[in-house]
């Protein structure tokens, strides 16, 4: 017989790899596994109940949220409070941090990140949608946590992970050994190991990017199109272009397949428009354990400065030998401008957020 190792037997045999092994990290990869369950759930019923549409809030960015967002920022949220070790959730969703304080969390050390609904204009077309996370060691040691302790680094990050909803739900995590992966099996309702130790490979032949703005994209970015788009026999070029406009679901394939995804900086969004804190960061510190690289096209991802909670970056994530090819088309063709350069050193000083 086939032995069936779930999410939390896994997590409980890695425990003592992590660097604080007193379970509490444990029990925290452990509720985000049991919310993800439940938000499963209601994507799932998202075609049969009437729970589409506008739930007629903004979020910071500006962009209406759809009701799945909220049920599944209030869900994480929840799942987070009660299980007692996080004591700062900062949420894309939120405009600011959520405290969690209270008897049970009182020696809480953790912070999560969170992503609760990426790519949720997919929703009502029924297309894969996912939960980004990632999870930080409080620095601070006395009194209530504090904005210090959310704007770290994302070479920080202790976990990070993502759920995929799509044609069947995984969830797929790193704590700095390797990325593990785990698909829901619906019918005992757990996750269970089905992609041990993943592995990006090295080449690829997937790009995806949101190509309609090609016009928009810096010299860089059109070059290596370009360089994806010609003949070439012994690089198995021409590329195939691949773009759900679901992070996760495009991080997802080309993770397993091979590839690379870009969000540049546009003309529309010159910061570029993924969140570093909520999607960069936790997806370069997972793609980098699989073996694949992450940059905004000059600097690592997991090194950029984080200035704010909502702060923008541009990204290129994925086969490694891909994101050094864009990369260094970028340096050759869209060179860092002085204007970048000062701008990141007023948002360094706080005198600029470098958002939106
Ligand atoms: P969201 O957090 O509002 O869902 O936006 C993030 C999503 C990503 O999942 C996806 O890669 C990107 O936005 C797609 O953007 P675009 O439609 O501009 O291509
Ligand atoms: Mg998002």
């Amino acid at each position: 017989m086939q032995v069936v190792i779930t999410l939390g037997q896994f997590i409980i045999e890695k425990q003592n790899d992590f660097p604080y092994a007193k379970g509490e990290l444990s029990r925290l990869l452990r509720d985000i596994g049991i919310a993800a369950k439940i938000v499963n759930r209601e994507v799932n019923k998202a075609g049969l109940m009437d729970i589409l549409g506008d739930a007629g809030t903004m979020n910071i960015q500006g962009e209406s949220q759809k009701k799945l967002d909220v049920y599944a920022n209030d869900q994480f949220i929840s799942a987070l409070k009660s299980g007692g070790e996080c004591c700062i959730v900062a949420s894309e969703e939120n405009d600011e941090f959520v405290y969690i304080d209270g008897e049970v969390s009182k020696n809480a050390k953790y912070i999560v990140a969170i992503d609760p609904l990426d790519g949720s204009s997919n929703i009502d077309v029924n297309v894969a949608v996912g939960t980004i996370f990632s999870i930080y060691r409080r620095k601070t040691t006395d009194g209530k946590a504090t904005l210090e302790d959310v704007l770290q680094n994302g070479t920080k990050q202790v976990a990070a992970g993502y759920v995929i909803y799509g044609s069947s739900t995984m969830m797929v995590y790193t704590t700095g050994k390797g990325v593990n992966g785990f698909t829901l099996d619906p019918s005992i309702g757990e996750f269970c190991l089905s992609h041990p130790a993943m592995k990006i490979p090295k080449d690829g032949t997937i790009y995806s990017i949101n190509e309609g703005n090609y016009v928009h994209f810096p010299d860089g970015v059109k070059k290596y199109l370009k360089y994806c788009q010609v003949e070439d026999l012994e690089s198995k070029r021409p590329y195939t272009s691949r773009y759900i406009g679901s992070m996760v679901a495009d991080i997802h394939r080309n993770l397993i397949k091979g590839g690379i995804f870009i969000y540049p900086k546009t003309a529309s969004a010159p910061q570029g428009k993924l969140r570093l804190v909520y999607e960069c960061n936790p997806m370069a510190f997972l793609i980098e354990q699989a073996g694949g690289r992450a940059t905004d096209g000059y600097e690592r991802i997991l090194e950029k400065e984080v200035v704010s909670l909502h702060q923008r970056s541009a990204i290129f994530i994925g086969s490694e030998n891909m994101v050094y090819k864009a990369e260094s088309l970028m340096h050759q063709f869209s060179p860092q401008v002085e204007d970048d350069v000062a701008e990141t050193k007023l948002a360094k000083l706080g005198v600029i957020g470098g958002i939106d």
